[in-house]
């Protein structure tokens, strides 16, 4: 049994890393007993404790390791999921600054933004589909709080999947007369490309990824609320940013999305 105060202690130190941007020693090492639901604990305390100090608020959720690329990448290999909150969200258009990362990376993902309540347990890819308003290009900041970006599952459960920061295209499409699993997507630095996949890469089907979650909340008694964004999960690995970088998303069907950094 780990006692509430270890949950309450691990929130505290990722929150404290994230703060100081400062590496911490992985928690499966230090905790026995860890679990995927002590796990996700950590994670809502961790969220709770960001949203009080932070002064902001939940905006949506964001899934991990969906797709092979980035579960061979990070050697973990089953998907996660995270909360994304406000202030999180950032702008194309305005240099990014490195400084309060860790060791950051970005990777490019389909944003799903959501028109009604979508609750499990029994979440169908077809529900999804009926419940997103628009679909749009969203580049994501991980920052692992963990030495070296080296986690396992639950350590990564805990550290809120990772989440840093978030960026959504301006262009907003609705779902079509396109299937989301064949969207190409080419995703460049600096002009140079560093990968290229389809939405299927995402557990074959982004909306997929999205039922899983929805699913897996059902466990805690959390749901997808109207307005919210989910970003569906990496379509590739994820590559490290220095300064004057800049990185460019582009979908097929939905446009194109670039940050730079400073
Ligand atoms: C975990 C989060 C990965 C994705 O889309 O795969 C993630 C990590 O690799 O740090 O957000």
């Amino acid at each position: 049994m780990i006692a509430t105060e270890s949950i309450e202690q691990m929130a505290d130190e990722l929150f404290l890393a994230e703060k100081n941007a400062t590496e911490l020693d992985k928690l499966v090492d230090r905790y026995p007993h860890f679990d995927v639901e002590l796990a996700y604990e950590v994670q809502q305390r961790l969220v709770n404790r960001k949203c009080i100090e932070e002064k902001t608020r939940v905006a949506g959720w964001k899934l991990g390791l969906t797709s092979k690329a980035k579960q061979e990448m990070m050697g973990v290999h089953e998907p996660t999921y995270g909360v994304l909150l406000q202030n999180m969200q950032l702008y194309s258009g305005e240099p990014i600054s490195l400084g309060p990362f860790i060791h950051a990376k970005i990777e490019p993902e389909i944003a799903f933004i959501m028109n009604r309540e979508l609750r499990g347990p029994g979440v169908t890819v077809a529900d999804v589909l009926a419940a997103t308003e628009y679909v749009a290009p969203a580049l994501e900041i991980i920052d692992s709080r963990y030495r070296g970006f080296s986690f396992t599952l639950l350590d990564v459960i805990a550290d809120n999947s990772s989440s840093s920061r978030f960026i959504i295209g301006d262009k907003l499409t609705r779902l079509g007369d396109f299937d989301l699993s064949l969207v190409g997507m080419v995703f460049k630095q600096n002009g140079k490309i560093v990968a290229t996949s389809a939405g299927a890469s995402v557990m074959g089907h982004p909306a997929k990824a999205v039922a899983w979650m929805v699913n897996k909340l059902a466990l805690t008694g959390q749901y997808v609320k109207p307005g919210e964004v989910i970003l569906s999960g990496a379509l590739t690995g994820a590559v490290a940013m220095k300064e004057n970088d800049v990185f460019s998303c582009h979908f097929d069907h939905f446009g194109s999305l670039d940050v730079s950094f400073m």
